[in-house]
């Protein structure tokens, strides 16, 4: 008897313990929770800018905390399209694999992620509120900033490529125990992103480490501004797809089920997964179409490519809408659309990403429109642009999260969700928002109303004569911001209502990791895919084709200029 009581049976050794599920836990909690705060922060100076386009100049009153309205604009971008999304998705891609194949992740690893992400923010929040950096998200030189901003950020880059070891390990022990069998979706998925993002990161990674870093330390005196923009936009594209594909994960696996039924094909999501991958890494010259410098063959050559990245994201269009489809009408959804209406709307969660799904109809016809050369002349360095990506990013992205953040909440501490009426109500008025910020912002675009414009630099209606008419859609802009901005407001009242919020173990529900009509199984497409390494050597290849020529006139014939600081 007590020989059985001191050997209990032994436990599969891969499967996690309730132990290892808490810590992976508390891990995504610290990732979400530090990501959304920063987007709190973000989306409270975004309100500045919206009223900004509509004429009020709110700076002054912030004077203490805001010296200028670049300053604003540089914490505005870092803080949303960054710090929010590089640590929302560090924590989601370790914790969703790690629980669909039922394994301990390198927990070690991930908090070691987290320190180094959480440093390299502070040092360069710590550059922007001192106004050393006001550079803007995409910091060109030759504006110049302080070592600490770029120092920050090449540590912010350096740390979000941890998880890519975590999960290809995780990958590696799931597959010694399942010999022959393809990855799981989720994992296979998240296992693409990291790659993809490693093959991406490069770009960044040597403009800072090579130019912006010593430049900054003082140990070079000038800097190749044509080239430290084309290594940034190496990463500046693909990253777009490190923000898009992790709510991907949760359109493709989750968001069928929590609908009310099945994903319509595992195999197409895999290819359009791969897609990305191999199309999106060489294309980001797409972004320079009127730089001096850069061959009009490459820039037809990326044109081509780019308008290639569209059409993962049309396979995901009907593969996801017919898996909606699917849904409404086990829902008892007849005709032609009532499968729409019998959606469950009432769920903030499903509600949150299929309204994301709609923004994202016209936020990537917008793409396309940037995609093609000549009519990229017209919009170019226009409103239109952050309206693109608002309608991208701002949805995609953070409508998706918040849409997870309402059952993961509830998943990872045990508590109740803070009223779901609320919840929806926020859901809804961040789309308005930003349908109307989106719509208003792409006509003012075509109107010439250029992207960064301190407009309250000049009078209003002096501003509006510069570019030739009146625009009252910028006045829809600034309503369109603060709608948004509303419904972030509700947003966080349950954000934080939750996790302050009353305990109930109901609320622990399962992730709703959806089920395949068609499977992996014998899909010689998902056996394809499955060899993820011969994938990133291939697009390697395909993108060092398109760099080498590009990068090598740059190099070879440097330009150096000198720092400016002009604010
Ligand atoms: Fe972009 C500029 C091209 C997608 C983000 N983009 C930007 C910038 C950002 C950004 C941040 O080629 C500005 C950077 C800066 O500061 O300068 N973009 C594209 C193309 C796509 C695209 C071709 N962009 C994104 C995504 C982003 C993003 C995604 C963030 C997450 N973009 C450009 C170009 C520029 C650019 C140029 C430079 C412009 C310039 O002049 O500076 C494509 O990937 C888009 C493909 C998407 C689709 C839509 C598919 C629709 C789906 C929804 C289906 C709906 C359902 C619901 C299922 C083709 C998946 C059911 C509904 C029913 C009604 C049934
Ligand atoms: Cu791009």
């Amino acid at each position: 008897m007590s020989a059985v009581l001191s050997t209990p049976a032994p436990r599969a050794a891969a499967s996690a313990t309730a132990q290892d599920v808490a810590g992976a836990k508390r891990l995504l909690l610290a990732f979400w929770i530090t990501g959304f705060c920063a987007l709190l922060v973000g989306i409270a100076i975004g309100v500045l800018q919206g009223a900004n386009y509509a004429g009020l100049n709110l700076y002054p009153y912030l004077e203490p905390f805001l010296k200028t309205y670049y300053q604003g604009l540089t914490l505005h971008g870092v803080l949303n399209a960054f710090v929010f999304t590089f640590f929302t998705i560090s924590g989601w891609l370790i914790y969703l694999p790690s629980r669909e194949l039922d394994l301990r992740p390198n927990l070690a690893l991930g908090w070691f992620t987290y320190g180094l992400m959480l440093l390299g923010t502070l040092m360069a929040a710590y550059a922007m509120l001192d106004n050393s950096s006001s550079v803007l998200y995409t910091f060109y030189p030759p504006l110049k900033g302080s070592p600490w901003f770029y120092l920050g950020i090449t540590l912010v880059v350096v740390a979000s490529l941890v998880p890519l070891a975590v999960v290809l390990e995780m990958r590696a022990r799931w597959k010694r125990a399942h010999p022959g069998q393809v990855t799981p979706l989720v994992t296979y998925m998240s296992a693409s992103i990291l790659l993809m993002w490693l093959l991406a990161a490069l770009g960044a990674a040597s403009e800072a480490v090579f130019l912006l870093d010593p430049w900054s330390l003082g140990m070079t005196s000038t800097i190749n501004p044509l080239l430290a923009r084309t290594l940034f936009w190496w990463t500046g594209h693909p990253i777009v797809y490190y923000w898009l594909m992790p709510g991907y994960i949760s359109i493709y696996a989750l968001l069928p089920r929590q609908a009310g039924g099945k994903l319509v094909s595992d195999p197409l999501a895999r290819l359009a997964f791969l897609l990305l991958m191999v199309f999106s890494v060489p294309v980001g010259t797409h972004h320079q179409y009127t730089d001096p410098g850069i061959s009009p063959v490459i820039k037809g050559v990326v044109t081509a490519l780019t308008l290639s990245v569209a059409i993962p994201s049309l396979i995901t269009a009907f593969t996801v809408a017919l898996s909606l489809e699917y849904a409404g009408r086990r829902r008892g959804g007849k005709g032609l659309m009532g499968w729409w209406n019998a959606l469950p709307w009432r769920d903030p969660s499903v509600a949150a990403q299929v309204l994301a799904l709609v923004t994202f109809i016209f936020g990537g016809a917008g793409g396309i429109v940037n995609a093609s050369w000549q009519l990229d002349n017209v919009v170019h360095n226009t409103l239109w642009i952050p309206a693109h990506f608002h309608l991208t990013v701002g949805t995609m992205t953070t409508l998706v999260f918040m849409g997870v953040s309402f059952w993961l909440l509830p998943h990872l501490t045990g508590r109740r969700l803070y009223s779901p009426r609320l919840a929806l109500q926020g859901v809804w008025l961040w789309f308005i928002g930003l349908m109307l910020w989106g719509f208003a912002g792409h006509w003012a675009g075509l109107d010439g109303v250029p992207r960064r414009a301190w407009i309250s630099a000049l009078p209003h209606s002096q501003y509006m004569r510069l570019y030739g008419a009146v625009h009252p859609e910028l006045i829809l802009v600034g309503i369109g911001g603060v709608i948004a901005a509303v419904g972030a407001v509700f947003f966080f009242i349950c954000f934080f209502g939750t996790l302050f919020g009353k305990r109930d173990e109901q609320a622990m529900r399962q992730i709703p990791f959806a089920e395949a009509i068609a499977k992996p199984d014998g899909s010689r497409l998902a056996q394809a895919a499955e060899h993820l390494g011969f994938w990133t050597v291939v697009t390697l290849i395909v993108t060092l084709a398109v760099y080498i020529p590009t990068l090598w006139p740059m190099i070879m014939h440097p330009i150096h200029a000198v720092g400016f600081r002009i604010w």
